[in-house]
């Protein structure tokens, strides 16, 4: 079916891009890279926000906010009754990120409805872009924030009630950016969700593939682990009489090397991505600890047994030093999540079309898909990265021809998904 092959205007798609890039810009000095840093509900989020909700309406989009502070963009069909056609991801990022990841997929959808509308071409079905709020989780501690609120896995008082480092909290942020929508919390079910976003790994570019198929998400494990101690004298302490918190942290994050090399736990990763100790000075033995656990697992058995593992693991640890204590606290937990095999064929019947040969792989990221497959028929499209796929990090890098054919990709599918 070629009557809908869409290719979209992948200049104005980079001048987006690149124009949204600036805000939160910053001079990386490890890197010698522009970097972004737009943490979810800073002033420079709520910037990118708006640059991009003045582009929804430009391309003559109505927009709604909602309590989660989720826009929901939307160009209507010929048929207003029919449920739409959503795409999105998400314009927060990580404090040292790239230009692509979410924003691609954030603006793709925008590129696509541009599109649209200069070609005339109108779709039964209304088609609407999402941007999700706090999709990293790193300012309020989980991930995929506003797409769990919106899919129904996270209730909206309790994600307004999350607080960041500093103790503010997101219902506060909302309000202050101005972002604290009103209406429905949860969306009504989508015809179907399609969102592309870059790899963020090394796979696409080592099968010489531009576009890819998402098959699902892997497991996703979060924890924060509080460590006490006590403080004393780096010089006059006998080893014997210490309760040293560090110590205790660099056993825990050994312990979780030995399980991923073990092999035990099939393809697990553990990463400890936060580490602070406190009073933190040269001479005096920690008497706090404080870190975060992400665990990640394409398998849930293999991911709870390893989550028990290191459960046991901590109990044992307690008593190691004289009057040790540890606490954990749950941030995120999802499980291994399947798309949907109709989407994942008309993504791979679209690059098809569009001669893009394709592979499909399972997401080593957590992405706001994973939340809207809970209420409608939802898969994704990869677009390569080079250096690696390097991502959460200056480096992150997509072509812009690699950007433009995987909108291609959604542009034909999201198109042929709205005839339906
Ligand atoms: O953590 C993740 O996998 C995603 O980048 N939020
Ligand atoms: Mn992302
Ligand atoms: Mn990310």
């Amino acid at each position: 079916m070629t009557d809908s092959l869409i290719t979209i205007d992948g200049d104005r798609l980079w001048r987006s891009l690149m124009e949204l890039a600036e805000i939160g810009a910053y001079d990386d000095a490890r890197t010698g890279l522009r970097g972004v840093n737009r943490l979810a509900l800073t002033d420079a989020d709520a910037e990118g926000r708006r640059l991009v909700l003045g582009w929804f309406r430009q391309a003559g989009m109505s927009v709604r906010i909602d309590p989660m502070g989720n826009l929901i963009a939307r160009r209507d069909g010929t048929d207003p009754g029919a449920a739409p056609v959503m795409t999105g991801s998400h314009l927060d990022s990580v404090a040292t990120a790239g230009a692509f990841d979410g924003c691609l997929g954030v603006l793709g959808g925008l590129e696509v409805v541009r599109t649209l509308t200069e070609r005339g071409i109108s779709t039964r079905r209304p088609i609407e872009v999402v941007v999700f709020t706090e999709e990293e989780g790193v300012r309020f501690g989980t991930d995929m924030l506003g797409s769990a609120v919106a899919a129904g896995r996270i209730a909206i008082k309790d994600a307004h009630d999350l607080i960041d480092r500093d103790g503010l909290s997101v219902g506060a942020e909302l309000r202050r950016t101005g972002f604290a929508g009103d209406g429905p919390a949860r969306f009504d079910p989508p015809h179907a969700y399609v969102e592309c976003h870059i790899e963020q790994g090394p796979v696409l570019a080592e099968a010489g593939l531009t576009v890819g198929v998402v098959t699902g998400v892997q497991a996703i494990s979060w924890q924060e682990i509080t460590i006490s101690g006590r403080a004393a004298h780096a010089g006059t302490t006998p080893t014997e009489l210490r309760a040293d918190a560090g110590l205790a942290a660099a056993q825990i994050i050994v312990a979780l090397r030995k399980m991923v090399d073990s092999g035990s736990y099939g393809q697990l990763r553990a990463t400890v991505g936060h580490l602070a100790v406190h009073p933190d000075l040269t001479n005096i033995v920690p008497a706090r600890a404080q870190l975060t656990v992400d665990l990640r697992n394409p398998d849930d058995e293999q991911m709870a047994r390893a989550e028990a593992d290191l459960a046991g693991y901590l109990a044992g640890l307690e008593g190691s030093q004289p009057g040790l204590g540890l606490s954990t606290r749950r941030m995120a937990r999802t499980s291994h999540v399947p798309f949907d095999h109709g989407i994942q064929k008309a993504i791979a019947t679209a690059a098809d079309d569009h001669g893009l040969a394709h592979l499909s792989l399972l997401s080593g990221a957590g992405h706001d898909a994973q939340e809207m497959a809970a209420i409608c028929p939802t898969a994704m499209i990869f677009v390569r990265g080079e250096y690696d796929g390097i991502s959460h990090n200056p480096r992150e890098y997509s072509t812009p021809q690699a950007c433009a054919r995987g909108i291609d990709v959604l542009a034909t599918t999201l198109v042929r998904l709205a005839g339906e």
